[in-house]
């Protein structure tokens, strides 16, 4: 039986912890703090609201709103639609819409909107001063808790419906395996709409009833300032903390320093060891599956590696003949229920016997430790952690009418792992007309790094654009 997410926040809420349900800093969120008493109340008072809607969006912007929002959408039982704050009008539109989200809810000193919202949707405003006791009981643990806006190789991105069972069980499993208590403090600074900064980085640290300090900006000196003892941080952070040896030194009190999202470069797991006396601990997921495999905090921790499967997690690789690299496939209770209003994207990423392909390439060694070799398609990008499909990309390039050509491909780059590189047939515009063009259709993070003008795609016989006969760079 698993154990109930509204108990989460019940016992998560009201657990002793460190200090104790009153302590008023329990919860801290870009400079703000509050209580677990008051996140029980504000959140609370945001579920009377919403009570009976179909989903509700959050514009989750890293704040204390954002978190009560959150909370008070499981407590309701409404599904809960997070909505990158930088978002371009036409993926916020998408989202919206795609998501069958009645309410946008955010804070009340949130920026205006300069693009009203779609037909049919309120905005209604989170004030974390408010109070309400919510005593409703629990929603199954099969209905939808999050429904995660994540991209595919082509076309907008779809909704991952994550059903309160899965993020409980990858949270306990998390806990386990990290030795993850009340008596830790979590610090990180990652986005709060992505299963990173959100699943783990919030309801984790709700869920065990440790600490929360989240730095606004996931920079080296709020890092360094944050005084967690359990680090969260994707590959581009870490490696900004180890160019800035004071920080990250200042992390050497720290119990554990978790990486994730995308590969960890084997320099930066060295210098985080020279610097800090920590060897990372490094684990592996995704928006559908959440997190799945993982080195163990009493374990070894080796570069290169992820480490073994979570309890509850299975994982195979699917292997051409005599070949030891392949597909990673994996089950168990912390995967997705589909692709909302996309049975057939769904149906297609599992195989008939069940397993979800991930598409990532993976290799096992005899003692079980993972390495994740790299992705089957190249056309999606992991640039600072954030994946993002080359085809979205090109639709928003192609949609600019000076654009007659486009194809997106992600080059590798020291900070951010990969960047976005657009290769585009165009008249009459510049490279800054064009990044300014996608940032303001999807977000900032989408945007390409650089733009390169050719006269033509290079093409096969056929016709077909060929993205491995694209100059480089
Ligand atoms: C970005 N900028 C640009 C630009 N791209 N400016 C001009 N042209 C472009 N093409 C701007 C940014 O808006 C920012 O401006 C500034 O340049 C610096 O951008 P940056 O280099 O990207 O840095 P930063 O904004 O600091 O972002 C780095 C980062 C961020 C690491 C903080 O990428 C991040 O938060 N990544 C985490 C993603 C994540 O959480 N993924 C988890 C997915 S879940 P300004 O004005 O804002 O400073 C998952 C499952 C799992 O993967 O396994 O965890
Ligand atoms: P997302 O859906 O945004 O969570 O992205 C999931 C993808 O991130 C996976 O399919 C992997 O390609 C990549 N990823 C996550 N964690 C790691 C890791 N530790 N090492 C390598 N790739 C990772």
């Amino acid at each position: 039986m698993l154990p109930s997410l509204t108990g989460t926040y019940a016992s998560g809420l009201s657990a002793s912890g460190p200090g104790d349900r009153d302590r008023p800093d329990a919860i801290t969120v870009a400079g703000r703090s509050c209580s677990r008493e008051d996140l029980a109340g504000a959140a609370g008072a945001v579920a009377a609201r919403i009570a009976g809607a179909a989903a509700v969006a959050v514009r989750a912007e890293a704040s204390l709103e954002t978190v009560a929002a959150v909370v008070g959408g499981l407590l309701a039982g409404v599904p809960v639609v997070p909505v990158p704050p930088d978002s371009g009008p036409a993926e916020r539109d998408h989202i919206l819409r795609d998501s069958g989200a009645e309410l946008l809810l955010r804070g009340a000193e949130a920026a205006e909107d300069t693009v009203p919202l779609p037909p049919g949707i309120r905005l209604l405003p989170v004030d974390t001063a408010e109070r309400a006791t919510w005593t409703a009981p629990e929603p199954e643990s099969g209905s939808t808790a999050l429904i995660l806006y994540t991209s595919g190789t082509t076309g907008a991105p779809k909704g991952a419906l994550l059903p309160r069972g899965a993020l409980a069980a990858d949270l306990d499993a998390l806990a386990e395996v990290w030795e993850w208590t009340p008596e830790d403090t979590l610090a990180h600074g990652l986005p709060l709409f992505h299963v990173h900064g959100l699943v783990l980085g919030v309801l984790g640290a709700l869920r065990v009833g440790s600490r929360l300090v989240h730095t606004g900006r996931p920079t080296p000196e709020a890092y360094a300032a944050a005084g967690g003892s359990l680090y969260f941080g994707v590959p581009t952070v870490w490696g900004r903390v180890v160019r800035d040896a004071t920080a990250a030194r200042a992390l050497s009190g720290a119990r554990v320093l978790v990486s994730g999202s995308a590969p960890l470069p084997a320099p930066v797991f060295r210098d985080l060891e020279a610097l800090t006396g920590h060897r990372p601990v490094e684990r592996y997921g995704m928006t559908e599956t959440l997190i799945t495999v993982s080195a163990r905090a009493g374990g070894e921790r080796r570069p290169g590696y992820v480490g073994s499967p979570l309890p509850g997690v299975r994982t195979r690789v699917v292997a051409e003949e005599g070949a030891e690299i392949g597909e990673l496939q994996v089950t168990g209770e912390t995967l997705f229920t589909g692709y909302l209003g996309r049975p057939e994207a769904t149906a297609d990423s599992f195989t008939d016997d069940g397993w979800f392909r991930t598409g990532d390439i993976a290799a096992v060694e005899p003692d079980g430790f993972h390495r994740i070799v790299g992705r089957a398609s190249t056309d999606l990008i992991k640039s600072g952690g954030y994946r993002i499909g080359a085809g979205e990309v090109e639709n928003a390039l192609l949609d600019h009418p000076a654009v007659q050509e486009a194809a997106v491909v992600g080059s590798p780059h020291e900070d951010l792992g990969q960047q976005i590189v657009a290769y585009v047939v165009a008249d009459g515009i510049t490279e800054r007309e064009l990044t300014d063009h996608v940032a303001a259709h999807l977000s900032v993070h989408k945007r390409p790094r650089r733009v390169v003008f050719l006269d033509a795609l290079p093409r096969n016989a056929m016709g077909k654009p060929q993205k491995k006969l694209l100059p480089p760079l």
